[in-house]
Protein backbone atom coordinates (compact mmCIF):
# COMPACT_ATOMS: atom_id res chain seq x y z
CA UNK A 1 0.00 0.00 0.00
CA UNK A 2 2.17 2.82 1.05
CA UNK A 3 4.84 1.25 -1.36
CA UNK A 4 8.33 3.89 -0.93
CA UNK A 5 7.39 4.01 2.77
CA UNK A 6 7.51 0.72 3.56
CA UNK A 7 10.30 0.31 1.21
CA UNK A 8 12.36 2.97 3.43
CA UNK A 9 11.68 1.25 6.58
CA UNK A 10 12.23 -2.69 5.87
CA UNK A 11 15.61 -0.92 4.80
CA UNK A 12 16.24 0.49 8.27
CA UNK A 13 14.94 -2.41 10.09
CA UNK A 14 17.91 -4.38 7.93
CA UNK A 15 20.20 -1.29 8.75
CA UNK A 16 19.81 -1.81 12.46
CA UNK A 17 19.90 -5.30 12.71
CA UNK A 18 23.54 -5.39 14.00
CA UNK A 19 23.79 -2.95 16.36
CA UNK A 20 24.71 -3.75 20.07
CA UNK A 21 22.58 -1.29 21.60
CA UNK A 22 20.39 2.35 20.39
CA UNK A 23 22.25 5.30 20.86
CA UNK A 24 22.42 9.08 19.71
CA UNK A 25 24.81 7.96 16.86
CA UNK A 26 23.77 4.73 15.67
CA UNK A 27 19.82 5.76 15.29
CA UNK A 28 20.70 9.15 14.19
CA UNK A 29 20.12 7.85 10.84
CA UNK A 30 17.70 5.64 11.79
CA UNK A 31 15.75 8.74 13.08
CA UNK A 32 16.52 10.90 10.02
CA UNK A 33 15.45 7.89 7.27
CA UNK A 34 11.85 8.18 9.28
CA UNK A 35 11.62 11.92 9.45
CA UNK A 36 12.17 11.47 5.51
CA UNK A 37 9.83 8.52 4.62
CA UNK A 38 7.39 10.57 6.59
CA UNK A 39 7.35 13.68 5.25
CA UNK A 40 7.67 11.40 1.59
CA UNK A 41 4.88 10.11 2.80
CA UNK A 42 3.27 13.82 3.06
CA UNK A 43 2.49 13.60 7.11
CA UNK A 44 2.36 17.50 8.28
CA UNK A 45 5.68 18.79 9.06
CA UNK A 46 5.00 19.60 12.27
CA UNK A 47 3.45 16.11 13.41
CA UNK A 48 6.73 14.94 11.89
CA UNK A 49 9.03 16.69 14.16
CA UNK A 50 6.35 16.15 17.61
CA UNK A 51 6.70 12.21 16.58
CA UNK A 52 10.53 12.12 15.71
CA UNK A 53 11.37 13.82 19.22
CA UNK A 54 9.05 11.33 21.06
CA UNK A 55 10.83 8.42 19.17
CA UNK A 56 14.25 9.45 20.05
CA UNK A 57 13.09 9.82 23.76
CA UNK A 58 11.99 6.69 24.05
CA UNK A 59 14.53 4.99 21.86
CA UNK A 60 17.17 6.22 23.66
CA UNK A 61 15.18 6.53 27.25
CA UNK A 62 15.76 3.42 29.43
CA UNK A 63 13.39 1.50 28.89
CA UNK A 64 15.12 -0.55 26.00
CA UNK A 65 14.33 -4.35 26.78
CA UNK A 66 17.40 -6.49 26.98
CA UNK A 67 15.83 -9.58 24.95
CA UNK A 68 15.51 -8.16 21.44
CA UNK A 69 17.68 -6.51 19.28
CA UNK A 70 18.26 -2.98 19.02
CA UNK A 71 16.65 -2.84 15.81
CA UNK A 72 13.51 -4.24 16.68
CA UNK A 73 13.28 -2.44 20.02
CA UNK A 74 13.74 0.77 17.67
CA UNK A 75 11.08 -0.76 15.06
CA UNK A 76 9.12 -0.80 18.21
CA UNK A 77 9.38 2.04 19.60
CA UNK A 78 8.38 3.69 15.83
CA UNK A 79 5.28 1.26 15.75
CA UNK A 80 3.97 2.26 18.94
CA UNK A 81 4.41 5.63 18.92
CA UNK A 82 2.60 5.36 15.08
CA UNK A 83 -0.32 3.84 17.07
CA UNK A 84 -0.42 6.51 19.61
CA UNK A 85 -0.61 9.03 16.31
CA UNK A 86 -3.18 6.83 14.91
CA UNK A 87 -5.87 6.99 18.30
CA UNK A 88 -4.19 3.44 19.80
CA UNK A 89 -7.56 1.73 19.92
CA UNK A 90 -10.38 0.94 17.76
CA UNK A 91 -12.63 4.07 17.67
CA UNK A 92 -16.44 2.92 17.20
CA UNK A 93 -19.70 4.62 16.50
CA UNK A 94 -21.39 6.06 19.15
CA UNK A 95 -24.90 4.57 18.26
CA UNK A 96 -26.85 4.90 21.65
CA UNK A 97 -30.25 7.17 20.89
CA UNK A 98 -33.15 5.96 19.31
CA UNK A 99 -32.61 6.74 16.66
CA UNK A 100 -28.73 7.66 15.92
CA UNK A 101 -27.79 9.70 13.29
CA UNK A 102 -24.67 9.85 11.56
CA UNK A 103 -23.96 13.02 9.26
CA UNK A 104 -21.46 12.44 6.81
CA UNK A 105 -19.31 15.70 5.14
CA UNK A 106 -16.43 16.41 3.06
CA UNK A 107 -15.45 17.31 -0.51
CA UNK A 108 -16.75 16.52 -3.78
CA UNK A 109 -15.41 13.16 -4.60
CA UNK A 110 -14.51 12.15 -1.35
CA UNK A 111 -16.84 9.08 -1.30
CA UNK A 112 -19.20 10.48 1.00
CA UNK A 113 -21.92 8.47 -1.06
CA UNK A 114 -20.53 5.70 -1.49
CA UNK A 115 -19.37 5.41 1.90
CA UNK A 116 -23.36 5.99 3.44
CA UNK A 117 -24.20 2.74 2.11
CA UNK A 118 -21.50 0.99 2.63
CA UNK A 119 -21.97 1.97 6.57
CA UNK A 120 -25.45 1.55 5.67
CA UNK A 121 -24.18 -2.22 5.11
CA UNK A 122 -21.84 -2.61 7.62
CA UNK A 123 -24.06 -1.08 10.78
CA UNK A 124 -27.01 -3.50 9.79
CA UNK A 125 -24.96 -6.51 9.57
CA UNK A 126 -22.43 -5.58 12.72
CA UNK A 127 -24.78 -4.47 14.67
CA UNK A 128 -28.65 -5.78 13.31
CA UNK A 129 -30.04 -2.09 13.44
CA UNK A 130 -32.89 -0.79 11.23
CA UNK A 131 -31.45 1.59 9.00
CA UNK A 132 -32.50 4.90 7.05
CA UNK A 133 -30.44 6.59 4.72
CA UNK A 134 -31.25 10.53 3.98
CA UNK A 135 -30.49 11.98 0.69
CA UNK A 136 -29.34 15.57 1.34
CA UNK A 137 -27.24 16.12 -1.79
CA UNK A 138 -29.68 18.18 -3.80
CA UNK A 139 -26.96 19.92 -5.62
CA UNK A 140 -26.13 17.06 -8.18
CA UNK A 141 -29.24 16.03 -9.82
CA UNK A 142 -27.57 12.40 -10.23
CA UNK A 143 -26.28 12.36 -6.59
CA UNK A 144 -30.09 10.90 -4.88
CA UNK A 145 -30.07 8.11 -7.94
CA UNK A 146 -26.40 6.88 -7.12
CA UNK A 147 -27.88 7.07 -3.41
CA UNK A 148 -30.40 4.70 -4.51
CA UNK A 149 -28.46 2.71 -6.61
CA UNK A 150 -26.26 1.65 -3.56
CA UNK A 151 -28.57 0.94 -1.22
CA UNK A 152 -30.71 -1.00 -3.09
CA UNK A 153 -28.08 -3.54 -3.22
CA UNK A 154 -27.96 -3.50 0.71
CA UNK A 155 -31.64 -3.17 0.72
CA UNK A 156 -31.65 -0.17 3.01
CA UNK A 157 -34.52 2.35 2.68
CA UNK A 158 -33.64 5.75 1.26
CA UNK A 159 -35.42 8.83 2.50
CA UNK A 160 -35.95 11.46 -0.62
CA UNK A 161 -38.65 14.46 -1.09
CA UNK A 162 -38.70 14.72 -4.66
CA UNK A 163 -38.69 18.72 -5.79
CA UNK A 164 -37.23 20.33 -2.34
CA UNK A 165 -34.34 22.07 -2.35
CA UNK A 166 -33.24 22.68 0.36
CA UNK A 167 -31.52 20.17 2.52
CA UNK A 168 -32.70 20.97 6.04
CA UNK A 169 -36.17 20.48 5.26
CA UNK A 170 -35.20 16.74 3.79
CA UNK A 171 -33.17 16.08 7.03
CA UNK A 172 -35.99 17.00 9.25
CA UNK A 173 -38.72 14.93 7.96
CA UNK A 174 -36.14 12.16 7.60
CA UNK A 175 -35.66 12.78 10.76
CA UNK A 176 -39.24 12.95 12.05
CA UNK A 177 -40.41 9.47 9.47
CA UNK A 178 -37.22 7.61 11.28
CA UNK A 179 -38.74 8.38 15.10
CA UNK A 180 -42.14 7.38 14.14
CA UNK A 181 -41.19 4.14 12.49
CA UNK A 182 -38.97 3.01 14.42
CA UNK A 183 -35.69 3.28 13.00
CA UNK A 184 -32.55 3.16 14.69
CA UNK A 185 -29.88 5.06 12.93
CA UNK A 186 -30.57 7.45 10.24
CA UNK A 187 -27.35 7.95 7.86
CA UNK A 188 -27.26 11.68 5.88
CA UNK A 189 -25.51 12.12 2.50
CA UNK A 190 -24.50 15.95 2.11
CA UNK A 191 -23.57 17.52 -0.60
CA UNK A 192 -19.64 18.25 -1.74
CA UNK A 193 -17.74 21.43 -3.68
CA UNK A 194 -14.87 20.84 -5.07
CA UNK A 195 -13.25 23.42 -2.70
CA UNK A 196 -14.78 24.82 1.04
CA UNK A 197 -16.84 27.25 0.89
CA UNK A 198 -19.21 29.39 2.87
CA UNK A 199 -22.33 28.33 2.04
CA UNK A 200 -21.84 24.70 1.86
CA UNK A 201 -20.49 25.12 5.56
CA UNK A 202 -23.72 27.37 6.28
CA UNK A 203 -25.78 24.46 4.74
CA UNK A 204 -23.81 21.85 7.26
CA UNK A 205 -23.79 23.71 10.27
CA UNK A 206 -28.10 24.19 9.71
CA UNK A 207 -28.49 20.70 8.77
CA UNK A 208 -26.09 19.46 11.80
CA UNK A 209 -28.60 21.89 14.27
CA UNK A 210 -31.48 20.19 12.70
CA UNK A 211 -30.78 16.89 12.99
CA UNK A 212 -28.41 16.82 16.40
CA UNK A 213 -26.35 13.74 15.12
CA UNK A 214 -24.58 11.57 17.50
CA UNK A 215 -21.98 11.52 15.04
CA UNK A 216 -20.53 13.74 12.12
CA UNK A 217 -18.15 12.31 10.36
CA UNK A 218 -15.66 13.45 8.12
CA UNK A 219 -14.80 11.44 4.76
CA UNK A 220 -11.48 12.11 3.68
CA UNK A 221 -9.81 10.96 0.27
CA UNK A 222 -6.74 9.52 1.57
CA UNK A 223 -4.98 9.99 -1.93
CA UNK A 224 -5.36 13.89 -1.47
CA UNK A 225 -2.82 14.34 1.25
CA UNK A 226 -2.10 17.15 3.15
CA UNK A 227 -5.14 18.79 1.13
CA UNK A 228 -7.29 16.53 2.92
CA UNK A 229 -5.72 17.60 6.77
CA UNK A 230 -6.39 21.27 5.59
CA UNK A 231 -9.83 20.35 4.95
CA UNK A 232 -10.18 18.54 7.82
CA UNK A 233 -9.32 21.03 10.37
CA UNK A 234 -11.46 23.04 8.41
CA UNK A 235 -14.51 20.97 8.87
CA UNK A 236 -13.52 20.43 12.54
CA UNK A 237 -13.83 24.12 12.89
CA UNK A 238 -17.27 24.35 11.49
CA UNK A 239 -18.87 21.16 12.47
CA UNK A 240 -17.18 20.32 15.03
CA UNK A 241 -16.29 16.65 13.61
CA UNK A 242 -16.81 12.96 16.05
CA UNK A 243 -14.45 11.48 13.70
CA UNK A 244 -12.57 10.68 9.75
CA UNK A 245 -13.63 8.00 7.45
CA UNK A 246 -10.24 7.72 5.25
CA UNK A 247 -11.78 6.33 1.50
CA UNK A 248 -9.29 5.24 -1.29
CA UNK A 249 -6.88 3.66 1.25
CA UNK A 250 -6.63 0.74 -1.65
CA UNK A 251 -4.96 2.66 -4.28
CA UNK A 252 -1.02 3.60 -3.81
CA UNK A 253 -2.36 6.12 -1.20
CA UNK A 254 0.42 7.68 1.19
CA UNK A 255 -0.03 7.45 4.69
CA UNK A 256 -0.26 10.85 5.14
CA UNK A 257 -3.43 11.84 5.53
CA UNK A 258 -3.92 8.54 8.29
CA UNK A 259 -1.37 10.49 10.29
CA UNK A 260 -2.03 13.48 10.27
CA UNK A 261 -5.60 14.00 10.39
CA UNK A 262 -6.13 12.21 13.78
CA UNK A 263 -2.96 14.30 14.84
CA UNK A 264 -4.47 17.86 13.49
CA UNK A 265 -8.26 17.26 14.26
CA UNK A 266 -7.64 15.07 17.77
CA UNK A 267 -11.19 12.96 16.52
CA UNK A 268 -10.54 9.26 15.99
CA UNK A 269 -9.78 7.47 12.76
CA UNK A 270 -13.11 5.38 12.68
CA UNK A 271 -13.48 3.32 9.29
CA UNK A 272 -11.34 3.00 6.45
CA UNK A 273 -13.08 2.52 2.85
CA UNK A 274 -10.41 -0.07 0.31
CA UNK A 275 -12.47 -0.43 -2.49
CA UNK A 276 -15.53 1.10 -4.39
CA UNK A 277 -17.60 -2.46 -3.73
CA UNK A 278 -20.66 -2.14 -1.10
CA UNK A 279 -18.44 -4.68 1.17
CA UNK A 280 -14.94 -2.56 1.34
CA UNK A 281 -15.11 -0.72 4.20
CA UNK A 282 -13.39 -1.40 7.62
CA UNK A 283 -12.96 -0.67 11.18
CA UNK A 284 -10.07 1.49 11.16
CA UNK A 285 -7.47 -0.16 13.65
CA UNK A 286 -4.46 1.70 14.40
CA UNK A 287 -1.80 -1.37 15.50
CA UNK A 288 -3.06 -3.33 11.58
CA UNK A 289 -2.29 0.52 10.10
CA UNK A 290 1.27 1.00 11.71
CA UNK A 291 2.12 -3.13 10.68
CA UNK A 292 1.21 -2.10 6.95
CA UNK A 293 3.00 1.49 7.31
CA UNK A 294 6.11 -0.36 8.50
CA UNK A 295 5.84 -2.92 6.04
CA UNK A 296 5.41 -5.76 8.40
CA UNK A 297 2.53 -7.49 7.59
CA UNK A 298 0.08 -8.32 9.31
CA UNK A 299 2.09 -10.21 12.01
CA UNK A 300 -0.08 -10.10 14.55
CA UNK A 301 -2.80 -12.20 12.72
CA UNK A 302 -0.49 -14.57 11.11
CA UNK A 303 1.16 -15.49 13.91
CA UNK A 304 -2.27 -16.29 15.76
CA UNK A 305 -3.39 -18.46 12.49
CA UNK A 306 0.21 -19.96 12.23
CA UNK A 307 -0.18 -20.79 15.77
CA UNK A 308 -3.11 -23.73 15.24
CA UNK A 309 -1.30 -25.38 12.57
CA UNK A 310 2.72 -25.53 12.98
CA UNK A 311 3.26 -27.84 15.82
CA UNK A 312 6.70 -26.39 17.81
CA UNK A 313 9.17 -29.34 17.47
CA UNK A 314 9.43 -29.01 14.20
CA UNK A 315 9.35 -25.36 13.84
CA UNK A 316 12.35 -25.86 16.20
CA UNK A 317 13.81 -27.13 13.79
CA UNK A 318 12.89 -25.27 10.85
CA UNK A 319 14.95 -22.62 12.92
CA UNK A 320 17.80 -24.29 13.74
CA UNK A 321 18.07 -25.25 9.96
CA UNK A 322 17.72 -21.74 8.89
CA UNK A 323 20.30 -20.70 11.46
CA UNK A 324 22.55 -23.03 9.48
CA UNK A 325 21.57 -21.70 6.37
CA UNK A 326 20.93 -25.63 5.49
CA UNK A 327 16.69 -24.85 4.03
CA UNK A 328 16.36 -27.14 1.51
CA UNK A 329 13.59 -27.75 -1.15
CA UNK A 330 11.99 -30.18 1.13
CA UNK A 331 11.51 -27.93 4.01
CA UNK A 332 10.55 -25.35 1.26
CA UNK A 333 7.84 -28.02 0.05
CA UNK A 334 6.80 -28.71 3.55
CA UNK A 335 6.26 -25.13 4.42
CA UNK A 336 4.64 -24.09 1.32
CA UNK A 337 2.01 -27.01 1.98
CA UNK A 338 1.75 -25.75 5.54
CA UNK A 339 1.12 -22.56 4.76
CA UNK A 340 -1.63 -23.49 2.23
CA UNK A 341 -3.75 -25.77 5.22
CA UNK A 342 -3.89 -22.22 6.92
CA UNK A 343 -6.50 -20.99 4.56
CA UNK A 344 -6.79 -18.35 1.32
CA UNK A 345 -3.53 -18.25 0.39
CA UNK A 346 -3.72 -14.57 -0.53
CA UNK A 347 -4.86 -13.24 2.21
CA UNK A 348 -1.93 -15.33 4.17
CA UNK A 349 0.74 -14.83 2.09
CA UNK A 350 0.12 -10.92 2.46
CA UNK A 351 0.81 -11.14 6.03
CA UNK A 352 4.03 -12.23 5.47
CA UNK A 353 6.39 -9.39 5.58
CA UNK A 354 8.29 -9.41 2.26
CA UNK A 355 6.27 -12.38 0.84
CA UNK A 356 4.60 -10.10 -1.66
CA UNK A 357 8.08 -10.25 -3.19
CA UNK A 358 8.01 -13.60 -3.54
CA UNK A 359 7.40 -14.63 -7.50
CA UNK A 360 3.87 -14.93 -9.27
CA UNK A 361 1.81 -14.24 -6.21
CA UNK A 362 -1.60 -14.28 -7.73
CA UNK A 363 -1.41 -17.44 -8.66
CA UNK A 364 -0.31 -18.82 -5.77
CA UNK A 365 -2.68 -21.86 -5.96
CA UNK A 366 -2.01 -22.77 -8.71
CA UNK A 367 2.11 -22.22 -8.00
CA UNK A 368 1.57 -25.09 -5.51
CA UNK A 369 0.64 -27.84 -7.55
CA UNK A 370 3.30 -27.36 -9.86
CA UNK A 371 6.03 -26.86 -6.76
CA UNK A 372 4.98 -30.22 -5.57
CA UNK A 373 5.47 -31.60 -8.69
CA UNK A 374 8.93 -30.13 -9.36
CA UNK A 375 10.11 -31.01 -5.92
CA UNK A 376 9.30 -34.76 -6.50
CA UNK A 377 10.76 -35.01 -9.38
CA UNK A 378 13.75 -33.71 -8.00
CA UNK A 379 16.74 -36.48 -6.99
CA UNK A 380 17.74 -36.63 -3.04
CA UNK A 381 20.86 -34.75 -4.24
CA UNK A 382 19.10 -31.63 -5.84
CA UNK A 383 16.60 -31.42 -2.52
CA UNK A 384 19.84 -31.09 -0.47
CA UNK A 385 21.07 -28.25 -2.73
CA UNK A 386 24.04 -30.66 -3.13
CA UNK A 387 24.75 -30.22 -6.57
CA UNK A 388 24.32 -27.73 -8.92
CA UNK A 389 21.32 -27.17 -10.61
CA UNK A 390 22.33 -26.55 -14.24
CA UNK A 391 20.28 -26.19 -17.18
CA UNK A 392 20.14 -29.80 -18.14
CA UNK A 393 18.79 -30.82 -14.55
CA UNK A 394 16.32 -28.47 -14.64
CA UNK A 395 15.05 -29.35 -18.43
CA UNK A 396 14.62 -32.93 -16.67
CA UNK A 397 12.83 -31.72 -13.87
CA UNK A 398 10.10 -29.78 -15.98
CA UNK A 399 9.98 -33.36 -18.16
CA UNK A 400 9.29 -35.09 -15.07
CA UNK A 401 6.97 -32.68 -13.65
CA UNK A 402 5.01 -32.08 -16.55
CA UNK A 403 5.84 -28.22 -16.45
CA UNK A 404 7.73 -25.75 -18.33
CA UNK A 405 11.70 -24.80 -17.88
CA UNK A 406 10.28 -21.50 -16.90
CA UNK A 407 8.03 -22.82 -13.88
CA UNK A 408 11.41 -24.76 -12.67
CA UNK A 409 13.44 -21.51 -12.96
CA UNK A 410 10.34 -19.20 -11.35
CA UNK A 411 9.96 -22.14 -8.27
CA UNK A 412 13.78 -22.29 -7.77
CA UNK A 413 14.20 -18.27 -7.78
CA UNK A 414 11.15 -18.60 -5.45
CA UNK A 415 13.28 -21.15 -3.20
CA UNK A 416 15.85 -18.66 -2.92
CA UNK A 417 13.60 -15.77 -1.79
CA UNK A 418 12.12 -17.61 1.16
CA UNK A 419 15.00 -18.91 1.92
CA UNK A 420 16.48 -15.18 2.15
CA UNK A 421 13.74 -13.91 3.12
CA UNK A 422 13.58 -16.49 5.83
CA UNK A 423 16.85 -15.87 7.22
CA UNK A 424 16.93 -12.30 7.27
CA UNK A 425 13.88 -12.75 9.69
CA UNK A 426 15.93 -15.56 11.68
CA UNK A 427 18.69 -13.02 12.23
CA UNK A 428 16.61 -10.76 13.53
CA UNK A 429 14.89 -12.99 16.11
CA UNK A 430 11.21 -12.03 14.39
CA UNK A 431 10.60 -16.49 14.07
CA UNK A 432 10.65 -16.67 17.47
CA UNK A 433 7.24 -15.16 17.05
CA UNK A 434 6.55 -15.92 13.57
CA UNK A 435 6.83 -19.95 14.29
CA UNK A 436 6.97 -20.24 18.12
N1 LIG B 1 -11.06 2.84 -5.05
C1 LIG B 1 -11.96 3.39 -4.25
N2 LIG B 1 -12.90 4.16 -4.77
C2 LIG B 1 -13.81 4.72 -3.96
C3 LIG B 1 -13.77 4.52 -2.55
N3 LIG B 1 -14.79 5.21 -2.01
C4 LIG B 1 -15.44 5.82 -3.04
N4 LIG B 1 -14.85 5.53 -4.23
C5 LIG B 1 -15.20 6.01 -5.57
O1 LIG B 1 -14.95 7.42 -5.63
C6 LIG B 1 -15.88 8.06 -6.47
C7 LIG B 1 -16.56 9.21 -5.72
O2 LIG B 1 -17.33 8.67 -4.69
P1 LIG B 1 -18.69 9.33 -4.17
O3 LIG B 1 -19.23 8.47 -3.11
O4 LIG B 1 -19.61 9.64 -5.32
O5 LIG B 1 -18.14 10.69 -3.56
P2 LIG B 1 -18.96 11.94 -2.98
O6 LIG B 1 -18.94 12.99 -4.04
O7 LIG B 1 -18.21 12.39 -1.78
O8 LIG B 1 -20.32 11.48 -2.65
C8 LIG B 1 -16.86 7.00 -6.92
O9 LIG B 1 -16.49 6.59 -8.20
C9 LIG B 1 -16.66 5.87 -5.92
O10 LIG B 1 -16.93 4.62 -6.48
C10 LIG B 1 -12.72 3.69 -2.01
O11 LIG B 1 -12.56 3.47 -0.80
N5 LIG B 1 -11.85 3.15 -2.91
MG1 LIG C 1 -22.13 12.23 -3.15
Amino acid sequence: MFGSLTEKFRNLWTHLAGQKKLTEDNISDAVRQVRLALLDADVNYTVVSDFIKRVKEKALGDAVIKAVSPGEQFIKVVHDELMTLMGTNEALLELNSSPSVIMLCGLQGSGKTTTAAKLAHFVKKDRNKKILVVACDLQRPAAIEQLQRLCEMVQVPVFTLPGETDPVHVAEKALQKAKTEAFDVVIVDTAGRLHLDADLMQQLVRLKKAVSPQEVLFVANSTTGQDAVTTAAQFDAQVELTGTILTMLDGSARAGAAISIREVTKKPLKFEGIGEKIGDLQIFNPSSMADRILGMGDVVNLVRRAKEQFDEQSEKKLEEKLRKASFTFDDYLQQMKKIKRMGPLKGLLQMIPGASDLPNFEKSEEEFKKTEAIISSMTPEERLEKVELIPSRRWRMSKGSGTTIDDVNRLIKGFKKMKEMLKGLSKQGALGGFFG
